[in-house]
């Protein structure tokens, strides 16, 4: 722990009462100077911290911002153990290739507070105002490229029930990628790869919440389509908890993955879908095929009971 990091806690602890600087210096084993630098860092982090000389000082409130001090500590090899924070970035998928080609530890975590450049799948451009959590992970699991298509089924499921946990707010799943909230796209999901002949050799698993915005702050043409935590809690949400809980879920649910519990996830995934159960049009490419949406094949697949008796499986696309 950094002696940044050790005097955060202090003062996390204190639960808002002064500590001295003498007793924050004791407990780290730094001059009173390096206190005073630290408590500087902290206040340009965005925390609120008052210095009363001859008391000491004490957290006012911490820092609205998604840092890694509000994220962790995190168990090693868990989902957001490494974080990277930035307050402007084009893209934090973009980022996390950059990353993941570089050598990055499985679990590593970029988080940006505003993306200039967010991408949604097929070129596809993702709002990212300011508010929203807009992260990348970096996962290397030991799969084949088709395997791959899994961890999007996966994350959809683990944040619906994030929110759920953290929000308390019904999130389903809109089949692959979307979660809804009352009907409206909160968040979506985009899943890219880096791979070596049939190996993955990294995943990076793109995830866009809208939080603490106003949907009014999205582009008009996504009016009645999209929603923000926000406007349906009537409240602002604790990013940081959101954030927690969401990789709580993600390291649970990849957990359960390796043990061999796919088709269990997938299970639990039916009873928070939104498509299961309706009459839909799936789009793939070129292709659209209507029908019953009846469940998901060991992929994630979409299976889709036609109106002469066959089923088709899709297993990219969205539902119109
Ligand atoms: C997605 O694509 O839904 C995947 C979105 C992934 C975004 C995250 S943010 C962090 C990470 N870094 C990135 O650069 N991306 C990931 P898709 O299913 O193709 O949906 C895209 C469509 O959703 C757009 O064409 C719009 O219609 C709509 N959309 C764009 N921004 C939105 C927003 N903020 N909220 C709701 N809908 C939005």
């Amino acid at each position: 722990m950094s002696s940044k990091e050790g005097l955060l806690t202090i003062l996390k602890k204190a639960d808002g009462g002064f500590v001295s600087g003498q007793s924050i210096s004791a407990a780290l084993n730094v001059s009173r100077t390096a206190v005073w630098k630290g408590v500087q860092s902290l206040k340009e982090d965005g925390y609120s911290i008052e210095a009363a000389p001859g008391v000491g000082y004490r957290l006012l409130s911490v820092t609205e911002k998604l840092l890694a001090s509000e994220i962790g500590p995190r168990p090693p090899e868990s989902f957001g153990h490494v974080v990277h924070h930035f307050d402007k970035i084009a893209s934090t998928n973009l980022a996390a290739k950059r990353y993941a080609l570089d050598g990055a530890a499985h679990g590593t975590l970029i988080v940006a507070e505003t993306q200039t450049g967010g991408k949604g799948r097929l070129g596809r451009t993702w709002h990212s105002p300011e508010g929203g959590i807009w992260i990348s992970l970096i996962a290397r699991p030991k799969i084949s490229v088709n395997e791959a298509a899994k961890f999007t089924p996966m994350t959809t499921l683990a944040v619906a029930l994030a929110i759920g946990k953290a929000a308390g707010l019904e999130a389903m799943v809109k089949w692959p990628n979307d979660i809804l909230v009352n009907g409206r796209k909160v968040a979506g999901i985009l899943t890219e790869m880096g791979a070596e002949l049939e190996r993955v050799s990294f995943l990076v698993i793109g995830i866009g919440i809208n939080v603490n915005l106003s949907a009014s702050y999205l582009p008009s043409e996504l009016e009645g389509k999209a929603t923000t935590l926000m406007d349906e809690m009537g409240a602002k949400v604790d990013r940081a908890r959101l954030l927690r809980a969401i990789l709580d879920e993600i390291d649970l649910t990849y957990a359960r993955f390796l043990k061999g519990e796919y088709l269990a996830i997938l299970d639990e995934l039916k009873a928070v879908s939104a498509t299961l159960g309706q009459t839909v049009t799936a789009v793939s490419g070129s292709k659209k095929v209507s029908g019953q949406a009846l469940g998901f094949d060991e992929l994630g697949g979409l299976l889709i009971g036609l109106s002469n008796g066959t089923i088709e499986t899709v297993y990219s696309g969205e539902i119109i």
